[in-house]
Parts: C-alpha cells; sequence; structure tokens
C-alpha cells in the first residue's frame, strides 16, 4: 500500500525551536491566564493581521461564542449553511435563530443578493463566511449592514493573513473570527482570535473568556473560560516566524494542482479573486459534469491511500441535531456545491510528486 496521504498536514516549528521558546515557562510556572507569551502572540499578531484590536481565544469556535456574545445579538441572525458546524452551532449556543441564506456559485460565499428579502424586525446581524479563503463581497454586506442597522461578524477561519488591496481581512465589519486550529495554515495547536475595529468591545471579550472577571472583586459578565494558554502561545510565536515561508510552499502546491486540472471540462477550480492576497487554504474542486461524479473521485483516491475530505457536505442546515428547523431545499445552491465538491490534500510539505500522482488518479 502507498503512503497515507491526508487532506492537510500540520505546519510545525523545528522541535529545538519549540522546546526553546518554552524553556523560560519552567522557570516562571505562569502557564496560562494571559501570561508574558500570550502578551507577546498577541501584540505579533495584530501587527501581522494589520487589525487595530485583537483577543487571543483557546480556539476559534469559542472566539465566535464570544463575540456574538459581546456584541449583544438578539433573534435572527443570517448565515450560511456551507460551512464547518462552528459557525451555525455559535448561534445557536447563543440562543440566537440562524437564517439560512444561499451561497452565490462563484466562490461559495453567502449570495449578498438573497439577503435583503431574509431580513425582518427580528434580525440583528449577519454572519458570514469567507469560505476557503474565498472573500466573501465585503462592500455590499457593508451597504446592507448600514442600511438595515445590522452587525457583520465574519467567519474568516479560512483566512488567516489574506489581504484586500493591502488591508487586513480582519477589519472588514464589526469583527471578524480566526481560527489557529492544527489543520490551519498558521496554528497555535488549538487556537483563535476575534479581531475588531471598535476598541469599546475589548473590554467584553477579555471578561468573557476568562469567566467574566473584570478586576479583583469584581465580575461583570457571566463568562466562561475560553484562553489561550501559554504552550498555545508559544507554539504560535514560533509558527509565525515560518508562516510566510509556509504559505510561499502551500502557493507552489496549488500553482502545480492548477497546472494539471485547470481548462478540464466538468472540473471547476476557485481561481482567486482581483485585489486578494491569498493564503492558499484549501484546494476545492467541484465536479460538476466530469466524467467522474465526486463520490467516484473520493473513493478512488480513497483506495489509493489518500484522504480528501467533502468539506463542506453535509450543509449544517441538514444535521441531524437541526432535524425538522430547516430546509435544505431554501439553499439550493449551497445543497448543489455541498453534493459536488472535494477538498484535495494542501500543505507546505506536499511533495509535487504527489500532487501529480493525485491529479493522475482524478483524471484516469
Ligand atoms: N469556522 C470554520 C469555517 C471552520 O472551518 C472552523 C474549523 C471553525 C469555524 C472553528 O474553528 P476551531 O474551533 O476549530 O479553531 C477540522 C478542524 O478541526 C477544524 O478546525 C476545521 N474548521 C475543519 C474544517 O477541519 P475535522 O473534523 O475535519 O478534523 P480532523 O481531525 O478530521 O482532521 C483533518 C485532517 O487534518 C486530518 O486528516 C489530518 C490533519 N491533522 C489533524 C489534526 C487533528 C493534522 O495534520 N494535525 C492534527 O493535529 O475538522
Amino acid at each position: 500500500m502507498s503512503k497515507q496521504i491526508l487532506v492537510t498536514q500540520s505546519s510545525m516549528p523545528d522541535f529545538d525551536e519549540y522546546i526553546d521558546e518554552i524553556k523560560d515557562l519552567w522557570n516562571s510556572k505562569w502557564l496560562t491566564n494571559m501570561g508574558i507569551k500570550h502578551k507577546i502572540l498577541e501584540s505579533q499578531l495584530k501587527d501581522y493581521l494589520k487589525v487595530p484590536n485583537i483577543t487571543l481565544f483557546v480556539n476559534g469556535h469559542l472566539a465566535l461564542e464570544c463575540i456574538i456574545d459581546a456584541l449583544d445579538l438578539t433573534g435572527e441572525v443570517i448565515t450560511t449553511p456551507f460551512t464547518f458546524a462552528s459557525t451555525t452551532h455559535a448561534i445557536v449556543r447563543n440562543g440566537l435563530k440562524p437564517v439560512f441564506c444561499d451561497i452565490n456559485p462563484d466562490d461559495y460565499t453567502i449570495d449578498v443578493d438573497k439577503i435583503e428579502s431574509l431580513i425582518t424586525d427580528k434580525t440583528s446581524a449577519i454572519i458570514p463566511v469567507h469560505v476557503y479563503g474565498n472573500i466573501c463581497d465585503v462592500e455590499a454586506l457593508d451597504d446592507i449592514a448600514k442600511k438595515y442597522n445590522l452587525k457583520v461578524i465574519y467567519d474568516a477561519a479560512h483566512t488567516f493573513g489574506v489581504t484586500v488591496n493591502g488591508r487586513g481581512i480582519g477589519t472588514f465589519g464589526d469583527a471578524s473570527m480566526f481560527s489557529f486550529h492544527a489543520t490551519k495554515v498558521f496554528n497555535t495547536i488549538e487556537g483563535g482570535a476575534v479581531t475588531y475595529n471598535d476598541p469599546s468591545i475589548k473590554e467584553a471579550l477579555d471578561a468573557l473568556k476568562n469567566f467574566g472577571i473584570t478586576g479583583p472583586e469584581s465580575v461583570e459578565y457571566v463568562g466562561g473560560n475560553a484562553k489561550m494558554n501559554e504552550f498555545q502561545a508559544a507554539m504560535g510565536i514560533c509558527n509565525l516566524r515560518h508562516v510566510d515561508s509556509e504559505i510561499a510552499k502551500r502557493k507552489v502546491v496549488v500553482e502545480r494542482y492548477m497546472e494539471h486540472l485547470d481548462g478540464i471540462e466538468g472540473i471547476k477550480l476557485s481561481k482567486g479573486q482581483a485585489g486578494v492576497k491569498s493564503n492558499y487554504a484549501y484546494f476545492p474542486v467541484v465536479f460538476d459534469g466530469y466524467k467522474k461524479t465526486r463520490d467516484e473521485v473520493f473513493e478512488e483516491l480513497k483506495s489509493n491511500n489518500i484522504i480528501a475530505r467533502k468539506y463542506f457536505y453535509p450543509l449544517t442546515n441538514s444535521f441531524d441535531c437541526y432535524k425538522g428547523l430547516y430546509n435544505v431545499e431554501d439553499t439550493p445552491v449551497a445543497k448543489y456545491i455541498a453534493e459536488k465538491v472535494l477538498t484535495l490534500p494542501l500543505y507546505a510539505d506536499l511533495d509535487l510528486e504527489d500532487v501529480d500522482r493525485i491529479c493522475e488518479i482524478i483524471k484516469g
């Protein structure tokens, strides 16, 4: 059996680099609760992401739950079902109702032309997703938000370091959530952050991730525990030193895929957007009218020990836990794409010979 290739592989610093970074934790004995590594990483990420404000979290999901809480959203939130479970669950776990908008067939982000018809007097916000690193129509979303006085929180889990005409993607809308999970372009093992323009949000976010504590004798919020610890932050400090070269290596892998697959009838690729500096987070391929179905390609790769993934199938509005609550037929484009998309293996150290092999299997 040939070697196993998974959909991704974590970027890691050299072992010695990480050991060196965590050594002083044995002297300080300060392991969590916003220690020195946390402070250093927070400041470095603020610069790297080109954002005015940032708050770190233990993971992306709790970051999203906390920013929804901090912005005091009520009633209904417009979002898309073509995403990871986290986006929808974060809305529901805040006691809010997700209202599912369809995606556009070009880049799979929220279809801005279908949002206004979903707005009611209960709508308080829009939570769009920059899915696979494809950027939503941020200008149209801004216009809609202003017109109807809605908050916008971007799920930017896939867009670490992405810029639009030089502007950090985390500066759009009211806030953005980033994921630093092991499977992401930049990781802190598990981790995440919220970026935001209004500095007054900081107090609530800092409190919500630490039991609502605001002072030695004051607890002003009903918070939880979502703090990034020092070992996570140390991993982030190391990985940040190498993230640009990791993204450059991902770009080479993506270009190799493009050489093989671009222009083939029935194969649709995401080709980048004007003014957007990509981070090459995912390589989604839509098999639409190809000689093999998505599921046939998936099985063929699997029988060769290559594990691609059906991100994002099933749609969140068809999850068992939401049975009877939503109608998947309300989002026909999302349903269509979810049945046809496969994300191929992509990581910095993926051998180009393996990319060749994957493409030969697909084309064979
Ligand atoms: N919003 C969006 C749009 C998201 O995509 C995500 C997370 C979130 C919000 C929430 O952010 P976090 O709370 O996770 O920070 C994975 C990730 O766990 C998840 O972070 C990610 N999205 C999602 C798209 O993918 P699974 O269930 O597919 O993971 P798993 O364990 O099957 O791993 C996938 C592959 O990654 C493995 O085949 C090999 C590789 N891998 C995995 C792990 C755990 C590594 O190389 N190293 C590892 O440590 O969800």
